[in-house]
């Protein structure tokens, strides 16, 4: 299931890591001694290289030399403020350049700090924790403004962004799209009989089986409102979107939560589903047709996917 999150920096099983850039491996060897053991220490030697082990690896922290054949320190980091994936990584430069005007330089490129060499060790070290702790508190902000506080699942805002962005990418790949609405059955009652209190908890259940229900890396599974809850699954055709939905719907049995009100006299659920594959205009559409399937699926009788 999607992860789309900011990077975590420095969760607690895996330790933060920084990324060395310099084209003189003896300055990045230098700098290694001085760091290593607290952090993943990543090294580059140019520009692009830079790059390529940010988008791949993620770092937490880049330490930035400004003069480097081919992409200078600061080009590079004027990129890196231009991806999205690595715009909110922090940059620190270290240069050996003093001039006030190459110190602007490097705050107009996006830097978050300037460290000019010959450097204490001890400022480098203690410059790289504090950046380090707030890209920290940054990320857990981010994370935390895209969770549904309920249930842990992605909320709305995540879901809006994310079916505008897989849309964008189906739509340029020629891929087919699906998503799914799925809605609890006669929830109101559930409330009803047992309290709100053991509704949130059979909301909190029913997410973590929709979770469970969809693997692919690229998967999202949000809460859409209330009751509601919605799956975008990406580069899915019908057979994928078939097994996903029995996959669902046995994994809601399998949480035997027992619901006076409902035909089977356990908790279920109706799903709407609309598999787009080209030509598509917008997310209001898609999402248009995957409600009226839900609606179709409730008037049909509930506890059941229409396609
Ligand atoms: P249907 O089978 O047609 O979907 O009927 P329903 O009762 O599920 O649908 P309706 O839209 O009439 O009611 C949704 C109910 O979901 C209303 C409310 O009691 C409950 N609900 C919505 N959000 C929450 C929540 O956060 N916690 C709890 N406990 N209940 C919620
Ligand atoms: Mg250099
Ligand atoms: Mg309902
Ligand atoms: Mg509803």
């Amino acid at each position: 299931m999607i992860n789309q999150e900011p990077p975590f920096t420095g969760s607690e099983d895996a330790p933060p890591k920084v990324l060395i850039v310099d084209d003189n491996p003896a300055n990045i060897q230098m700098v290694y001694h001085i760091i290593k053991g607290q952090y993943q220490v990543l090294m580059a030697t140019s520009g692009r290289s830079a790059i390529e082990i940010c988008l791949e690896m993620l770092p937490d922290l880049v330490l930035m030399d400004v003069m480097m054949p081919d992409l200078s320190g600061l080009d590079t980091c004027k990129l890196m403020k231009q991806h999205p994936e690595l715009a909110n990584i922090p940059v620190i430069f270290v240069t050996g350049l003093h001039s006030q005007d190459d110190e602007n330089a490097c705050w107009d490129a996006g830097g978050v700090d300037f460290i000019p060499k010959p450097f204490n060790a001890t400022t480098l070290k203690n410059r790289i924790k504090v950046h380090l702790m707030l890209k920290r508190q940054s990320d857990l902000l981010r994370r935390l403004a895209f969770l549904d506080g309920l249930t842990g699942v992605k909320n709305r805002h995540f879901f809006d962004q994310y079916l505008e962005t897989q849309l964008m990418l189906a739509r340029r790949q020629s891929q087919a799209i699906c998503v799914l609405m799925v809605d609890i059955d006669y929830f109101k009652q559930y409330n009803d009989s047992f309290g709100h209190q053991m509704g949130d908890e059979a909301l909190r259940s029913v997410a973590k089986a929709l979770g469970g229900s969809c693997r692919r890396p690229a998967d999202l599974v949000a809460r859409y409102g209330g009751e509601e809850f919605v799956i975008v699954l990406p580069n899915t055709p019908q057979t994928g979107v078939e097994r996903v939905v029995e996959r669902i719907q046995a994994a809601i049995a399998g949480l035997v939560i027992a619901h006076p009100a409902s035909a089977t006299g356990f908790l279920t659920v109706s799903i709407g589903g609309m598999i787009w594959l080209a030509g598509y205009q917008s997310t209001e559409a898609l999402l248009g047709e995957a409600d009226k399937r839900l609606y179709r699926a409730k008037s049909l009788g509930r506890n059941q996917a229409c396609l």
